[in-house]
C-alpha cells in the first residue's frame, strides 16, 4: 500500500546524509520503479524529473527499518515512469539519475557471458580488446599426484590437460564447479534457446553455426573431457598448484600442476554435464563427433561412482606434495547422483537411471549450488515433456520453495525477495542466493500462470545492481558505484585500471573468513554491509565461474524479455 508524502510520521531523526539506492543500470518501462532512502529528513522534499523534464509525483510506501543496523530507510515508488530516457531524481538536495530502456539489461548480460572468454586458460587471449594477454597455463604437461595414481598412470605420470577457465580469482580448474557451472548455465540456455541462438558475444568461434553461449561452454567441456582417466572412467577432482599462485600474470606463473584425486562428487557432476552436452550439442555440426563421444563419457564415470560411492574428496590426505588450493568438498553425492541419473535417463531412457533417480530424488527443493545440484536434475524433469515420471514432484517442490521466497517483500529491506534474513548473506550470497532466486522465480513463473514471480525476479535485479545496503552495482563494469578491486589475478596483475567487466563479486558476507590471513577491516559486520571492495577479500570480493554462471543465466533472462 502507498501512503501520501505528507503523511509520513514526523521526527525520525535526520541521519548522516542522505544515501539513495537505486538500480544503477536501468529498468523497462514497464517495471516497477522503486528507490530506497536512507537518512532522509521526513520534512524534505522528493522531486523526480522526467526526461521531457516533467515533474511526476513520487509516492512513499512504507519506512522499512533495517533488522540488523536499525537504519531507517524510505521505499518510495516513483510513480509512472513509462517513458524511456533518464529521470532526474532528487532529495533533500542529493541527486541521482535512472535510467528507463527498451533494453535495459542487454550490455549487462552480454558481458556476463562474455567473462567466461577473457578467463579462457591454455590460449592467447586476442579477442578481449585492452585485455589481450599471451598463452598462460598450456597445461600439456600436468603430472599425476600420488593421490590419483593407478598402475597404468603411476605418480608423476605426464599428462595433457590444457583449455578450460579459470575458476575464480585463483587459476586452478575444479571439476565440480566447472561441471555446475556449465550445467546451470544449459539449464538458462534450454529456456531460452532463441535468445542464446542470436547473443554474440564476438570470441574465436562467433563465426560458426553454434550459438557462442555453446562454443563457449564447449571451451570447457574440451578440458573437462581430460579430466576423466581412460583407465576406469573416474574424474579427476581439480587441475592444481600445490598452493595458490601470487598475484601475478598467467605468464609469470610457474610452479607444478597436477591432476589429484578422483571423487564421486566430480565424477558424477562430469556425467551430469557431459549427458546434457551430448543433447544439446546434437543439431550443431561444428561438434559433430562430440555428442557420442560425452555419452560414452558420461556413462563410464556414471559407473565408476556406483563403485566408488563414499570416494569423497579428502584435501587432507594429500601429500607429496600436500595441496592447500579451493577443496569443493561434499560429503554428499545424493544430489549428484540425482542430477547425473536424471540427465542420463533424460540422454538414454534407460531403465536403470529412472530407477536411481527415484531413489535420490529430493524432498524439497533448494536453490543451485556448486555442492547443491538437486535442482539443476529437478530442471531435467521439468524441460522435457516427454519426462513424465517425476515431473510433478519436482513443479511442485519448487513452487512451494517460490511462494516462501517471496512472502515477506512488502516488509523487506530493500523491496525484494532477496536479502531478508542472515542466511542470504554468505561466501558467493549474491549468485548462490540472490541470482540464483531469481532464476528459480522466473523458470516458476514460466510454469505457473498468473503469478507476479517475474516482477520479484526483477526486485532482486534492483537489490544486485545497487538497491541494496552498501549502494555497490555488485557487477564489474557496471554503474556508477561498481567494484574497482575484485579479488581476481589478472585483474590485479594487467596493467589496465579496470578489472574485467561483467564479473559478479561474491558479495557481503559477515564469516569475513579472510580476515584471519590479511590486514582487512570490513566496513561493517552487519549481514548485509559486510563488504569490502578490496583485492585481498576473497571472502566478499572474489569471482568465480559459478557465480558468474548464475549472473548469466538472471541476467540473459531478463534481457530476453525485452523481445518477449
Ligand atoms: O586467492 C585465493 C582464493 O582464490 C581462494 O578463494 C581463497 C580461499 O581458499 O584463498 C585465496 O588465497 C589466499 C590464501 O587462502 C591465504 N593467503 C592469501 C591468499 C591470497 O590472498
Ligand atoms: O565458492 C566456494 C565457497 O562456497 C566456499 O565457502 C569457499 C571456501 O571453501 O570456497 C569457495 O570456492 C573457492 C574455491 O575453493 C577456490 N577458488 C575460488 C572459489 C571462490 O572463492
Amino acid at each position: 500500500m502507498t501512503i501520501a508524502l505528507a503523511t509520513i510520521a514526523s521526527g525520525a531523526a535526520a541521519q548522516n546524509g542522505v544515501e539513495i539506492r537505486r538500480n544503477q543500470v536501468g529498468c523497462y518501462p514497464e517495471q516497477e520503479k522503486v528507490i530506497v532512502v536512507e537518512g532522509m529528513n521526513p520534512s524534505g522534499r522528493i522531486r523526480v524529473k522526467t526526461p521531457n523534464g516533467k515533474k511526476l509525483k513520487p509516492m512513499v510506501m512504507r519506512k522499512a527499518i533495517s533488522p540488523w543496523s536499525g537504519k531507517e530507510r524510505y521505499v518510495i515508488d516513483l510513480g509512472k515512469a513509462t517513458d524511456t530516457g533518464v529521470y532526474r531524481i532528487s532529495v533533500d538536495g542529493k541527486e541521482c539519475e535512472l535510467l528507463v530502456a527498451e533494453r535495459p539489461y542487454h550490455d549487462i548480460a552480454k558481458a556476463s557471458l562474455r567473462l567466461f572468454y577473457l578467463i579462457r586458460s591454455g590460449i592467447p587471449i586476442e579477442q578481449g580488446g585492452l585485455y589481450n594477454r599471451p598463452i598462460g597455463h598450456p597445461d600439456t604437461e600436468v603430472l599425476v599426484h600420488p593421490s590419483a595414481a593407478t598402475p597404468q598412470r603411476p605418480a608423476s605420470t605426464v599428462i595433457s590437460s590444457p583449455y578450460g577457465w579459470y575458476d575464480a580469482g585463483d587459476y586452478n580448474k575444479y571439476v565440480v564447479n566447472s561441471s555446475f557451472s556449465i550445467g546451470l548455465m544449459f539449464a538458462a540456455y534450454e529456456q531460452l534457446t532463441d535468445y542464446f541462438a542470436q547473443l554474440k558475444t564476438d570470441i574465436p568461434e562467433s563465426d560458426n553455426q553454434t550459438p557462442d553461449i555453446l562454443d563457449e561452454m564447449m571451451f570447457n567441456l574440451k578440458w573437462l573431457l581430460t579430466m576423466q582417466d581412460p583407465g576406469d572412467g573416474g574424474v579427476y577432482h581439480k587441475l592444481t598448484t600445490p598452493n595458490f599462485e601470487g598475484f601475478v600474470m598467467p605468464t609469470d606463473c610457474h610452479q607444478r600442476r597436477y591432476v589429484v584425486a578422483k571423487s564421486v562428487t566430480a565424477t558424477l557432476d562430469f556425467a551430469a554435464v557431459m549427458a546434457d552436452a551430448a543433447r544439446l550439442f546434437q543439431p550443431f555440426k561444428d561438434y559433430a563427433n562430440f555428442p557420442a563421444q560425452a555419452t560414452a563419457a558420461a556413462e563410464r564415470a556414471y559407473l565408476w561412482a556406483k563403485e566408488h560411492p563414499d570416494t569423497f574428496y579428502h584435501q587432507e590426505r594429500l601429500s607429496d606434495p600436500a595441496v592447500s588450493t579451493g577443496t569443493y568438498g561434499d560429503g554428499n553425492a545424493k544430489d549428484e547422483f540425482f542430477w547425473a541419473a536424471s540427465a542420463l535417463y533424460r540422454l538414454t531412457r534407460k531403465p536403470s537411471y529412472l530407477e536411481e533417480a527415484r531413489q535420490y530424488q529430493p524432498t524439497r527443493f533448494t536453490l543451485p549450488s556448486w555442492g547443491g545440484v538437486a535442482s539443476l536434475g529437478a530442471f531435467e524433469w521439468m524441460n522435457d515433456p516427454q519426462m513424465t515420471e517425476l515431473r510433478d514432484p519436482m513443479v511442485k517442490q519448487m513452487l512451494a520453495y517460490c511462494e516462501e521466497a517471496v512472502k515477506d517483500v512488502e516488509s523487506s529491506c530493500f523491496q525484494s525477495p532477496y536479502g531478508n534474513t542472515p542466511r542470504d548473506f554468505g561466501w558467493g550470497c549474491l549468485a548462490e542466493k540472490c541470482c540464483c532466486q531469481a532464476f528459480v522465480l522466473l523458470y516458476a513463473d514460466r510454469l505457473q500462470d498468473a503469478s507476479n514471480y517475474t516482477l520479484q525476479a526483477l526486485q532482486n535485479a534492483d537489490y544486485l545492481l545497487g538497491r541494496n545496503a552498501t549502494g555497490y552495482c555488485y557487477v564489474t563494469g557496471f554503474g556508477d558505484k561498481r567494484p574497482m578491486h575484485p579479488h581476481h589475478r589478472i585483474s590485479a596483475a594487467d596493467e589496465v585500471e579496470d578489472p574485467f567487466p561483467g564479473m559478479l563479486v561474491g558479495g557481503p558476507n559477515p564469516g569475513q573468513q579472510d580476515k584471519a590471513s590479511g590486514n582487512l577491516t570490513y566496513p561493517s559486520n552487519y549481514p548485509d554491509e559486510s563488504y569490502l571492495d578490496v583485492e585481498e577479500s576473497y571472502a566478499s570480493n572474489e569471482i568465480a565461474i559459478n557465480w558468474n554462471a548464475s549472473s548469466v543465466a538472471f541476467l540473459c533472462w531478463i534481457d530476453a524479455l525485452a523481445k518477449e
